[in-house]
């Protein structure tokens, strides 16, 4: 017998998050449904995801959290695992970056690599952005700050062990040469041609001696491996490569597809390849950069907040709705926006009132006038050809589109025919035919080429959404739910459910607009209660000392007050302590003042910062400091 056709495709390893979001979800969703998809067309499909452990991140935050990283990560990737199996991926394997397998493999990679030179010692010293573990040059800084997020970097000098990317540039370029397809969509290889390749590729630094959560160097104990290429081995360690047993890898290496976010586009085309080359295996045969879900047009991120847990949806929607907002809302390879009233008009407009709505009135037809029974259709008129034309043609224009991994449009593909199925309920008026016991033959085909219809749809929709997938054909009462059934007419005869079930109910979105707003009020307060460092560094706090004092002529609450905040500058108050504190008392005392407030006119008066101080019932308390004047707090 011939074997299978293998397909392996990948994700990312993720970054232990306690808050994974939507964003997360893409990737992971869009992979699943390929790996679904190919299984079902008879490939054999290797689905790969994972976590990637290690690095500085970590280490700072288990510290903080008193465990050790291993201790901090474990309950998060549990969690990650939930969220998937929530969200009905079935992926073939879990990498973890801690797995000793995947230590053992890196390791003899890093190993591979020095022995035959393609990795020397030198002197880092660059940018090096924590949160993103990645290293830049003072010419890729935007504002000096981290092109990717817009971070703090840090200036870094260390020993440390490098790559040798510039040797194998020219190589690679000849390859991409003839192997175009491995940075797809096209457009980003422009952009790491002009950014990266036709700059000249400079030699990667790969080992950190200041980080001690990583896998440890085998040549130089002081150094752990950089996280980056400690990552990306992971797609080769999870089949078992430089193992005992590399039957997987045998199998299923090259990669067809790694599928990534666009900010991670460079590490995967660039130094991923590379790394193969110098260690003389294929390359991936694609790596595709997706765009991000944004909100409100930036980017959904764990550290900007703008997230909510998606088992809150997959609680109120469930699963299928998710998956089939993110897999057919955003243009394959561009930015789309992510609200959950967005995804709510899809549910509403697709899947309760196109799909739902189909399987619902024609198994209700069914039963009313043919006791659900119906047979194979016998006399074809043209407007049923028309139909089953469309409908035979569906698997191979949805195969065209999946394999120009374009899954939006062939989700597009399978809702027209759905609409086309909808209308031609309306030109056949199955109502009208039931009335008339004489047309029932009518009737019978009729309905047969919907329910043939919608069992074809269901087919081709399976891989996005499986759980309703499987509800249709349990609803039509059929086992003919695999490719090899893809024709129009491979059912002989139905015989449906008695009651079918709702598949969408359809959410009021007014109800849901008020049900968000008052969720916005909520967050704004919760908001308000936690603020993170980089917002209190924004207050300016100095010391200062009252030279002069006097009551606010119009308001007996308010005393204006001069205060001296040194290099000079004098600034006028207005503060509400009045009744607690007479201006005679007041003058000469220290006091902590915020100095960047914005201007304001209190009754009347211009006031140029704030006095720092609190007051219970009886007593006013300034908050002061035994420091010289003008000194800054931190
Ligand atoms: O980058 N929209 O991990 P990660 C779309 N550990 N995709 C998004 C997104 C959004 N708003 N936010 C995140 C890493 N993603 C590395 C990978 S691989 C050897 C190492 C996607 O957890 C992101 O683009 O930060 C990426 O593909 C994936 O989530 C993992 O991101």
């Amino acid at each position: 017998m011939e074997d299978k056709k293998t397909y392996y495709v990948t994700t990312p390893i993720y970054y232990p998050s306690e808050h994974f979001h939507v964003g997360h979800c893409y990737t992971t969703v869009i992979a699943d449904a390929l790996a679904r998809y190919k299984k079902a067309k008879g490939y054999d499909v290797y689905f790969l995801t994972g976590s990637d452990e290690h690095g500085q991140k970590i280490e700072d935050r288990a510290k903080k959290a008193g465990v050790s990283p291993k201790e901090y990560v474990d309950p998060i990737i549990a969690d990650a695992k939930d969220l998937w199996k929530e969200l009905d991926v079935d992926y073939d394997k879990f990498i973890r970056t801690t797995d000793p397998e995947h230590i053992a493999c890196v390791q003899k990679i890093i190993q591979k690599l020095y022995d035959q030179g393609d990795i020397y010692k030198g002197y880092y010293e660059g940018w090096y952005c924590t949160p993103c573990e990645s290293f830049w040059t003072e010419s890729q800084l935007v504002d000096g700050k981290c092109p990717d997020c817009g971070r703090e970097v840090k200036l870094m000098k260390e020993e440390a062990y490098f790559l040798r990317l510039s040797k194998y540039q020219k190589q690679f370029e000849e390859y991409l040469n003839e192997h175009r397809d491995l940075m797809q969509p096209e457009s980003r290889y422009n952009e790491m041609y002009n950014n990266f390749l036709k700059p000249g590729l400079k030699d990667l630094c790969v080992s950190r001696s200041s980080v001690k959560w990583g896998i440890p160097c085998t040549f130089d104990k002081d150094q752990t491996v950089y996280v980056w290429i400690d990552a990306l081995s992971n797609y080769i360690s999870a089949l078992g490569y430089l193992s005992d047993d590399d039957t997987l890898f045998k199998k299923y290496w090259p990669a067809d597809l790694h599928l990534v976010g666009k900010e991670i586009f460079r590490f995967h085309t660039i130094i991923w390849p590379i790394i193969l080359m110098a260690l003389g295996l294929p390359l991936p045969k694609k790596v595709y950069g997706h765009g991000w879900l944004t909100i409100g047009g930036s980017k959904i991120s764990k550290s900007k907040g703008n997230f909510k847990d998606p088992r809150e949806f997959i609680k109120d929607y469930g699963a299928d709705t998710l998956r089939y907002f993110l897999l057919s809302e955003v243009p394959f390879g561009s930015d789309g926006n992510f609200s959950e009233e967005l995804m709510v008009e899809r549910r509403n407009s697709d899947l309760a009132n196109i799909l739902g709505n189909l399987v619902n009135r024609t198994i209700t037809m069914s039963n009313k006038y043919l006791k659900g029974s119906l047979s194979r259709i016998k006399d074809i008129t043209d407007l049923d050809k028309e139909v089953i034309d469309q409908l035979n043609a569906l698997d191979h224009d949805v195969e065209v589109r999946m394999d120009a991994l374009d899954l939006p449009k062939s989700i597009e593909v399978v809702m027209n025919a759905l609409k086309r199925l909808n209308k031609y309920i309306d030109e056949t008026e199955p109502w009208i035919l039931g009335k008339d016991e004489a047309r029932y033959p009518r009737l019978n085909d009729v309905l047969y080429t919907i329910i043939e219809g919608i069992r074809l749809c269901a087919l081709e929709l399976k891989a996005y959404i499986p759980t309703t997938a499987e509800k249709i054909f349990e609803m039509l009462g059929t086992d003919k739910d695999t490719f090899a059934d893809s024709t129009f007419g491979s059912v002989e005869h139905y015989q449906v459910v008695e009651k079918p079930a709702i598949l969408f109910t359809r959410i009021d979105e007014e109800e849901l607009k008020a049900k968000l707003a008052k969720e916005a009020e909520v967050e704004k307060v919760e908001h308000l209660k936690e603020i993170s460092i980089d917002d209190f560094a924004k207050v300016e706090l100095t010391v200062g000392k009252v030279i002069e004092c006097k009551k606010h002529e119009d308001a007996k609450k308010l005393l204006v007050s001069k205060i001296d905040i040194g290099h000079g500058e004098i600034r006028q108050i207005v503060s509400g302590i009045a009744d607690k504190i007479s201006p005679e008392d007041f003058i000469g005392k220290k006091v902590i003042v915020v100095t960047n407030l914005k201007k304001a006119k209190i009754r009347g008066v211009e006031s140029e910062g704030m006095i720092l101080a609190g007051e219970d019932d009886k007593t006013l308390g300034i908050v002061s400091a035994d420091l010289e004047t003008g000194t800054i707090i931190h």
